[in-house]
């Protein structure tokens, strides 16, 4: 058994950035798989390990380490090559700046475009008891009241539009930065680049496809980003067929969706 173990689920955009590092870094690790609509994350086993009921978790000697982006800082520093953080102090900055950013509302708002576009479906199919068992599991108030609002209303949840202008905001954030150089930070793929790699991936399969139109110079490095072996190793293939014809069904009310907002 390897030494690192690490607690995930397949569509986890979070689990997927510590999946990449794993990668770029070959390290063994051994899996263990969460059902989050089943509600794996909020039993009390696992609430001993991650008490805010998420993915990922990585257990090594015994202790448990939570926070994506601090675990993939943790997995660079503790098996430094290849290096994932620029060599400079201000490109090291300039990366922390985009994790930053997806620890303070990134994440939140791409959540809510999935779980409005496609994910709430999973659990409309459960019973109401079921329903209502998941929403009273999430411990964080702001983040039970968000997700319950997002299970019955949709993309006409008060949180979608909100949600859909910040990515647009992140787009031109992106485009802004790669006029200067070809990755996030500077000249090298880094953790920024990692971090953001699974919503890449997750903003195509849910239709917003609208603003890398928009953007020829995102796309470009989208396309670069999601056609690294690492980025395939550790988020496509892990796409199951379920979830990528759950996506695929449901894009066209999220590109909808989209089209209305970012119009104005
Ligand atoms: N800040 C946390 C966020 C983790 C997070 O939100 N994970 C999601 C999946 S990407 C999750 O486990 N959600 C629980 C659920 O959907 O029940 C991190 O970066 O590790």
């Amino acid at each position: 058994m390897a030494a690192l173990t690490l607690y995930h689920s397949e569509m986890s955009v979070c689990a997927a950035k510590v999946r990449i590092v794993l990668a770029e870094k070959n390290v063994d690790w051994t899996s263990v798989l969460l059902n989050l609509r089943g509600g794996d994350a909020q039993k009390p086993d696992y609430l001993r390990l991650n008490p805010n009921a998420v993915v990922p978790t990585i257990v090594q000697d015994g202790r448990p380490l939570i926070e994506s982006t601090v675990i993939c800082e943790y997995l660079d520093d503790r098996w430094p090559d290849p290096p994932l953080k620029p060599p400079h102090a201000w490109d090291r900055a300039r990366m922390r700046l985009w994790t930053k950013q997806l620890d303070e509302g990134v994440h939140a708002a791409v959540g809510t475009l999935s779980f409005c576009i496609a994910v709430r479906h999973e659990l409309l199919a459960r019973s109401a008891a079921d329903q209502a068992r998941w929403v009273a599991g999430i411990p964080q108030t702001d983040r039970r009241e968000r997700s319950k609002a997002n299970l019955d209303k949709g993309v006409h949840s008060p949180y979608f539009a909100p949600a859909a202008q910040r990515c647009a905001k992140l787009f031109a954030d992106f485009d802004a930065a790669l006029a200067g150089a070809p990755w996030l930070a500077g000249e090298a793929f880094s953790l920024a680049d990692v971090g953001f790699a699974p919503y890449l991936i997750r903003f195509k399969m849910f239709g917003l496809g609208l603003l890398f139109g928009r953007y020829p110079r995102v796309a470009e490095w989208a396309e670069r980003v999601i056609n690294r072996p690492s980025v395939q190793q550790g988020v496509s293939r892990w796409i199951g067929d379920g979830a990528a014809a759950l996506y695929e069904k449901n894009r066209a009310d999220g590109e909808h969706a989209f089209a209305a907002i970012l119009a104005g």
